[in-house]
């Protein structure tokens, strides 16, 4: 059974897009100026010594700005900065082998892209879920067809772990995305090409807000 609880309805992603001007640190200050209270750092490619020094320095401002620091893809750099967990996808190290490595301490966050797999995170010992891709997106070829909100009351159904939906999440989809069940958003292109990342992380906790 799960004891974790994301602390905010919008999960950040600090992925610079490939755009060698924008830094991981700066965007990651930003995010968090606005106020996120988990960020995910993607770092895709860079080698691992580059990873890990961008790691450590996000890790302060995550602790400076109390806000949970997931590492994508990597448990072994979650260790060496003391992330608070690691966000695995399919393809990735499987949840078991990451359970492993990480123990009972550190949050996994599995992606998922249908009822089987969701289901199979959750009896695997996830601690939340990502289901997408919910709408189209550019951001990344994941091989899968947009999933729709249909597909999301589904699995919400199916699983009582947190979910965070992903993929063409916009402020504008966020309020329908939240009524689908899903517990948080995540949004990369909609925040990170925003003129002004921190106003706009600003603006989307604002509209996820609870009651
Ligand atoms: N996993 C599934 S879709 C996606 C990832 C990392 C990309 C999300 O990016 P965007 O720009 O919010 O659609
Ligand atoms: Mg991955």
């Amino acid at each position: 059974m799960t004891t974790f609880a994301f602390p905010s309805r919008l999960y950040t992603i600090a992925d610079t897009l490939g755009r060698p001007e924008l830094s991981f640190v700066v965007l990651a200050e930003k995010l968090c100026a606005g106020g996120a209270r988990v960020l995910q750092l993607r770092v895709k490619e860079l080698p691992a010594r580059e990873f890990i020094t961008i790691a450590r320095e996000v890790r302060s401002i995550c602790q400076r700005t109390d806000c949970l620091l997931i590492i994508n893809d990597r448990a072994d750099i979650v260790l060496a900065v003391n992330a608070d967990g690691v966000h695995v996808g399919q393809e990735d190290l499987p949840l078991e082998a990451a359970r492993k490595v990480l123990g009972s301490g550190k949050l996994i966050g599995v992606s998922t892209h249908d009822p089987a797999q969701a289901v199979a995170a959750e009896r695997g010992g996830a601690d939340y879920i990502g289901f997408g891709p919910v709408f189209g997106t550019n951001t990344k070829a994941t091989g899968y067809s947009a999933r729709g909100l249909a597909q999301l009351r589904e699995i919400r159904a199916l699983v009582r772990l947190p979910i965070v939906a992903i993929g063409g999440v916009t402020a504008d989809r966020a309020p329908a995305t939240l009524a689908a069940g899903a517990d948080a958003v995540a949004m990369i292109s909609d925040v990170v090409l925003a003129s002004e990342v921190t106003g706009k992380v600003r603006e989307v906790l604002e509209k996820v807000k609870g009651p």
